[in-house]
């Protein structure tokens, strides 16, 4: 089974977005297997967007991730990662579709109150530098074939 990475960022925590996207993420189907609220350490931030280490606007972000509690989660699905990213919408909450989670509840690109993995590998990689193995959670919710054919 597929897992993807999302974290609720500290203005989505701080406006009490928490509920709406746990929920949104529920209802379509997808299986919480770990979740955690945290205030990242800095070394884990690098780490999350090594990509953008050298950006412009890495140190705004930096700050801006590390300015409260994050909540860290895993969800598990097939083609999870595509499908987070579709309920997420775009980077720039300008662009994001309706009903998408920064469509619906984000204004600023430099506030866009969730992320999600971009890719398979990515995912592996980000659920790697928050969660330990111990911290992903086996068990079973309700029979697949509510879900999947
Ligand atoms: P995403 O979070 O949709 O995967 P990304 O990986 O390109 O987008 O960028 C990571 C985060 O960095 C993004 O959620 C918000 C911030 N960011 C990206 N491009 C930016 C820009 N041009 N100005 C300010 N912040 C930016
Ligand atoms: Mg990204």
């Amino acid at each position: 089974m597929d897992r993807t990475f999302v974290m609720v960022k500290p203005d989505g925590v701080a406006r009490g977005l928490v509920g709406d996207i746990i929920s949104r993420m529920e209802r379509k189907g997808l299986k919480l297997v770990a979740a955690k609220l945290e205030l990242l350490p800095e070394n884990r931030v690098g780490e999350q967007y090594k990509e953008h280490l050298e950006k412009p606007f890495f140190p705004g972000l930096k700050r801006y991730i590390m300015s409260g509690p994050c909540m860290l989660m895993v969800w598990e699905g097939y083609g999870v990662v595509g499908i987070a990213r579709t309920l997420i919408g775009a980077t720039n909450p300008t662009e994001a579709a309706p009903g998408t989670i920064r469509g619906d509840l984000a204004l600023d690109i430099g506030r866009n109150v969730i992320h999600g993995s971009d890719s398979p590998e990515s995912a592996m990689r980000e659920i790697g530098i928050h969660f330990s193995s111990q911290e992903l959670v086996e068990y079973t919710r309700i029979d697949e074939s509510l879900l999947y054919e």
